[in-house]
């Protein structure tokens, strides 16, 4: 258990380390209990200075301790429950230990531990630390060689970071075999597996014309689930050469899967570890967003080696530096294999609504943090996502240039460990600007609010945009100041097309989308040459993570969403129309939709060619987005005016509906292809809004559809909506099919949980109670929890705030229960009550109640304490 009243770590208090690690040999013995770690460190004294060695350590039971050959009595150290320190060693010296650990009752996931028969290890942040007495910091970049020893008939394949370089048979029937990695690492970049694995083997050609053995692990049993994943890697490895110049560094590359994962998937050097559902799939057991999800995060992973391993942290402030980066590309890569326009639209819907969110909570920090208690509380979504954005904006800045700027990072730090701040000095020296306002997106907390407003004056033909940023002050930041925004435009003249642009005063040759810069708290922009008075397509490609305002008219929105030539701007302008018509709706239920709106989604339904955007043009804003619009959210009156909105849909276009659902209905192989992912989100989107109308013909064809069994994203559309309806017996007949199929496969259960802790009904509550009892559930497995729990509180606002408090109860009851058992997850769950400000004083005061209930329990762990201290504070 950590220790709850733990300080926060602040960034101003960064000193170098004392020591560095030059190499490190480790001996793993594993045994089913009692295992030991022997660490062999070759320590040098770093710079000038008198201070003792000072190593982290959890949960470890030691057994020796010596320098230079000599072991240590236990008065020459001093040694806590995590740390040891050591006065007075040599300049250069070797510091040998051995620990006993317990994989075996390792719950939180975090260090050596065992997920079923296998051992494993996961070691970002800290965790390192609870295998071995280490420096456990990312600036400390080592060496590492490792054995590993153990029963050979239980765990034959033996893993570790780098190249194999030897193999030896012992007595016992055990084998010990040991990697040696040649690039320096830090500690949380180390792993480790041990188990009964099968394998799938590929190849890949470098761009320099090295062959690389690519290798995928998984249980035997999955082993047929892991061709998508390689093919995946294969892509990755060359378009990070095409469009970065990245080469992978290493003979071997290998990617394991296991089902016992706080995560998705970590980038440990050369042996990434992936949870089992981030990686195997086969058309029957996965859907087509479980393709798009393992593409990506294999992808992500996989560029880590060049944007996280090769270069590293400085310290855990500086995280956005790997995962903001990694995941820019990781999205640019996901663009090019697929619909650039619905890639981005997925990624601003990500955003808008949960990252904005998280800016707008007690959790609201800096994509570069100035403090934290638990670093693991810090892999957030505006380190992650936002962070992201704030590289996609310097791409956008540099054009050209970002290329030429990421060569340089990388030639200039290779093999270091360093900070935001040098990746932007990188952008800088490039391109020769001063980026000094621009760092303020690493620093400054919030969402930016831009408010547009245009003025056309005809006799001068010119169109002005008066712009005005504004960023909220929150607590605990001293001041806002105006930060640099980049604001792609484009204006539209009465016929749709786009009208060539020139800013005045400005030499360049017009262009059709022109980027402003907006630096000012307010500021004009003048557009010359222009003969009548345009539509404004704003923010185009959502150009900044910020919120825009722009008072449009309906008409004006109905304009854009049909001919603007930016995807995310088309898309944007029919959300803001869903969004009124909603809003509109909560204020009076008796509203009906405007003929123009209903035309507008015929027309998108019948006539947009492109089938993904199609989908993404119709899809509402979620239940959870409309709150946050909200001054105080209203969760049932929210879920009415969705439903009713969708029902008027159904009513008004049935017949086109259900022409779709038969015109984009297959007999196809099922394939993971852009082409068929497209028609079959438009097609299970139009039947789900034509079963809001229920008829019996509706309902056969879902049954028939799920019946069909062609490949999971179809009979998960089926079974959702027939769950999600309350079509009985339907509903109890297909998910007792389903569970019959699926019970032993635990992956795909998961979806058996989600989809019925997602049904918005009040008796959720109960059913999600009930189904924690399933054999198929366990709490310790957080894919479990996740599916289960995970979607009740994300998805099903109807239930988890039911009235009197149910559900909350529930989630806090199972915080409790998680809270000693895996931190990590517990604190990620708890969370969903750091907004209880935001509604109606019964919810809230109900929810405050679960949140100090939690602050009390005597052993919190210093995770679920940081969430909750801050969400009351
Ligand atoms: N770097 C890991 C995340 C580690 C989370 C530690 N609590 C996965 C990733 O972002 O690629
Ligand atoms: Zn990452």
């Amino acid at each position: 258990m950590k220790d709850a009243s733990s300080r926060a770590i602040h960034l101003s208090d960064y000193q170098p380390p004392a020591y560095l690690v030059d190499q490190v040999d480790l001996t793993f013995d594993l045994r089913n209990k009692g295992t030991k770690v022997k660490a062999r460190l070759e320590l040098r004294r770093n710079g000038e200075h008198n201070d003792p060695l000072l190593l982290d350590g959890e949960q470890l039971n030691t057994l020796s301790v010596a320098i230079d050959g000599n072991k240590l009595a236990e008065s020459d150290f001093i040694m806590t429950s995590t740390q040891l320190r050591i006065d007075n060693v040599p300049d250069v010296f070797i510091l040998e230990t051995e620990v006993e650990i317990a994989p075996e009752s390792n719950t939180a996931l975090e260090g050596l531990y065992r997920s079923n028969d296998l051992f494993c290890t996961q070691c970002e942040a800290e965790g390192f630390r609870r295998i071995t007495w280490y420096p456990d910091r990312p600036d400390v970049m080592a060496l590492f060689r490792t054995s590993i020893e153990a029963e050979r008939d239980m765990f034959p394949v033996l893993l570790s970071n780098g190249n194999p370089v030897s193999e030896e048979q012992l007595d016992n029937g055990r084998h010990r075999i040991t990697w040696e990695d040649p690039f320096p690492k830090p500690s949380y970049l180390f792993a480790l597996v041990a188990g009964n694995l099968a394998l799938l083997e590929d190849r890949f050609t470098t761009m320099s014309g090295r062959e690389v053995t690519l290798r995928i692990y998984s249980e035997p049993e999955n082993i047929d689930k892991c061709d998508y994943a390689m093919e995946s890697l294969k892509k990755a490895m060359r378009w990070d050469e095409e469009v970065y110049g990245r080469e992978y560094d290493l003979d071997i590359f290998m990617v394991v899967a296991v089902n016992d994962f706080n995560m998705g998937a970590m980038e440990n050097k050369g042996l990434n570890i992936f949870n089992a559902k981030l990686l195997l799939a086969r058309p029957d057991t996965a859907t087509d967003m479980d393709y798009q999800g393992i593409e990506a995060v294999v992808a992500h992973e996989y560029f880590h080696n060049w944007t996280g391993n090769r270069i590293t942290c400085r310290d855990w402030f500086q995280l956005s530096l790997k995962e903001g980066l990694t995941v820019f590309r990781d999205q640019e890569f996901s663009a090019d294999m697929g619909s650039r326009d619905v890639k981005r639209i997925e990624d601003v819907r990500m955003l808008r609504s949960h990252q904005f969110a998280e800016d707008a909570s007690p959790m609201a920090h800096p994509v570069r943090p100035d403090s934290y208690i638990e670093i693991n509380n810090f892999y957030t979504l505006t380190v992650y996502e936002k962070g992201a954005e704030v590289v996609r904006m310097q791409a956008l800045l540099l054009g050209d240039d970002y290329r030429r700027a990421t060569d340089l990072y990388f030639e200039r730090y290779d093999g270091q460990a360093v900070t935001t701040d040098d990746f932007v000095s990188c952008m800088e020296s490039v391109s020769g600007r001063d980026l000094g306002q621009f760092r303020r997106w690493y620093s400054q907390a919030g969402t930016p609010q831009l408010h547009v407003s245009g003025e056309y004056d005809a006799d001068k033909g010119k169109y002005s945009l008066k712009v005005r940023q504004e960023l909220l002050t929150i607590s605990g930041q001293k001041e806002s100041l105006p930060m640099l925004i980049p604001l792609a435009v484009g204006l539209l003249d009465s016929e749709g097309n786009e009208m060539p642009l020139r800013l005045e005063g400005a030499e360049a040759e017009p262009h059709t989308t022109i980027m402003i810069e907006v630096t000012e708290a307010q500021q004009e922009f003048l557009f010359t040459g222009i003969s009548h008075e345009p539509v404004p397509s704003l923010l185009r490609g959502f150009s900044a993570p910020v919120k825009l305002h722009f008072d449009y008219s309906q008409e004006q929105l109905l304009f854009l969403m049909a001919h603007d030539s930016d995807g995310f701007v088309r898309w944007d302008a029919a959300q803001t129309l869903h969004q009124q018509l909603l809003l509109e709706k909560i204020s009076n239920p008796d509203a009906t939709l405007p003929t123009a709106y209903i035309d507008a989604i015929r027309k998108v339904l019948l006539e947009c060619d492109d089938l993904a955007l199609a989908t993404e043009l119709l899809a509402l804003p979620s239940e959870s987005y409309l709150g946050d619009q909200m001054e105080i959210v209203d969760v049932d009156a929210i879920h009415a005016a969705r439903e009713s909105v969708r029902f008027e849909i159904a009513e008004a276009l049935d017949e086109e509906l259900a022409g779709k659902c038969s015109e984009l209905a297959s007999d196809d192989a099922y394939e993971p292809v852009h082409e068929q992912i497209a028609a079959r989100s438009l097609k299970n989107h139009a039947l789900s809004l034509l079963a809001m109308t229920g008829t019996d013909e509706v309902r056969e064809l879902v049954e028939s559809q799920y019946m069909a069994q062609q490949n999971m994203t179809d009979v998960m559309a089926a079974l959702s909506i027939t769950v999600q309806r309350g079509w009985q017996p339907l509903s109890r007949r297909l998910l007792e099919d389903f569970e019959r199929c699926w019970s032993d496969m635990p992956l795909v259960m998961d979806k058996w949980f989600g989809v019925q802790a997602s049904v918005p009904a009040t008796a959720t509550v109960e059913a999600v109670t009930a189904l924690m009892s399933h054999p198929a559930f366990t709490l310790t497995n957080p894919n479990r929890v996740r599916a289960l729990v995970g979607s009740f509180v994300m998805n099903n606002p109807v239930a988890f705030h039911r009235e009197d408090g149910a559900g909350y109860r529930l989630l806090a009851d199972l915080v409790i229960e998680l809270n000693d058992k895996n931190p990590q997850v517990a604190a990620r769950l708890v969370r969903h009550m750091s907004r209880w400000r935001r509604y109606d004083e019964i919810r809230s005061a109900l929810m405050k109640e679960q949140l100090e209930h939690i602050a009390a329990i005597p052993a919190i762990s210093r995770d679920v304490s940081e969430i909750v201290n801050r969400s009351l504070a």
